[in-house]
């Protein structure tokens, strides 16, 4: 039976969308146009890939990861009419800094997050060249203006709710290593004003299969009825190095540390070409995902082995229903 959940969410009827293929029982199926985005869609880059986008003035507007040909980790900026097609500046962002102690100089894997009154990036920013979370606002995508960085290395993953919660913001994060980081668990922490952190609390932890190396927040939770939807990426190593894979859970809609069902199946794991063949072979990274509430309609984006962009589809009953078949 159909899962009866809302989003509690805005109807966004223009997101991308594809039907199920015929014929087709998966739970996710991808773009019949992946990958959305190549490598080389500016000519300065490398790679094009873990990026973040929201609806934005009707329109889309994203934060993209481009690697460059000096393969320096960069944040750029891009718009889109329809979702799919995209025009990335070829200049990374600028971001207004009034510190020069945290200052942006490289930055990788965003997430952006509308709350309230703007959109807040957060990225793995590269403090003293330690690995931490990035955070800066715009109110338009043509300023950006930095703040503190939320946490102490070493932290990745860092992904904030779309409201405060219990009056506080808050935030998934990953804490890590310097490297490639070979364990690692999803915490939660608030803050009142998004500058001082703390009540730090355990979410889920590595566990088996797919995800037992370790696993991160993707895209930003979407509140439903039922509780947040967390899309998490999920890492095994395999005899040739780390597999990603993601799935899905769901978090309390108060205590949001608290996990009411998480799946034990991926939803995805990287099958087609273009995710097991790459710059890091046997990659999906999901970073952002766009849903129309009153349809349950979802757009996930991701990276596709470390390379161009990727989008595939779900509903919000049918996730759920998966998250908690529990298999
Ligand atoms: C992680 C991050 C991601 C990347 C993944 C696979 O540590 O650096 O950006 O997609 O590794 O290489």
């Amino acid at each position: 039976m159909k899962n009866q959940v809302r989003v509690i969410g805005q109807p966004q009827p223009n997101i991308p969308w594809e039907e199920r293929p015929q014929g087709s029982e998966a739970i996710i199926w991808r773009s019949k146009r992946n990958p959305i985005i190549p490598r080389d869609l500016i000519p300065t880059s490398n790679s094009i890939f873990n990026s973040a986008v929201v609806s934005f003035q009707g329109k889309f507007a994203g934060v993209f990861r481009c690697d460059n040909k000096a393969r320096d980790m960069q944040l750029h900026r891009g718009f889109s009419e329809n979702g799919v097609d995209w025009v990335i500046d070829e200049e990374p962002i600028f971001f207004v800094c009034e510190d020069p102690e945290i200052k942006y100089v490289s930055g990788y894997d965003p997430r952006v997050c509308f709350i309230e009154d703007r959109y807040y990036i957060s990225w793995c920013n590269l403090y003293h060249n330690h690995p931490t979370i990035g955070l800066a606002y715009t109110f338009d995508f043509e300023k950006f203006y930095q703040m503190e960085n939320a946490l102490l290395p070493f932290n990745r993953n860092g992904v904030l709710f779309p409201k405060r919660i219990n009056g506080n913001y808050a935030m998934l994060s990953r804490p890590s290593d310097n490297s490639h980081t070979p364990f690692g668990d999803i915490y939660y922490s608030e803050s009142p004003d998004l500058t001082y952190w703390g009540r730090h609390r355990l979410v889920m932890k590595a566990t088996a299969g797919w995800q037992s190396t370790k696993i991160g927040a993707g895209p930003v939770p979407i509140e439903t009825t039922e509780g947040w939807l967390l899309i998490y990426h999920g890492v095994l190593t395999s005899c040739n190095g780390f597999v990603y894979s993601f799935g899905a859970a769901l978090l309390d809609p108060d205590e949001p540390w608290k996990v009411i069902n998480r799946s034990s199946e991926y939803l995805m794991s990287p099958q087609e070409s273009y995710e097991c063949m790459g710059d890091v072979p046997n990659v999906v990274f999901p970073c952002a995902a766009l849903c129309d509430a009153p349809t349950g309609r979802l757009a996930i984006y991701y990276g596709a082995a470390d390379t161009v962009v990727a989008m595939a589809f779900t509903t919000i009953g049918e996730l759920i229903d998966f998250v908690k078949a529990k298999k």
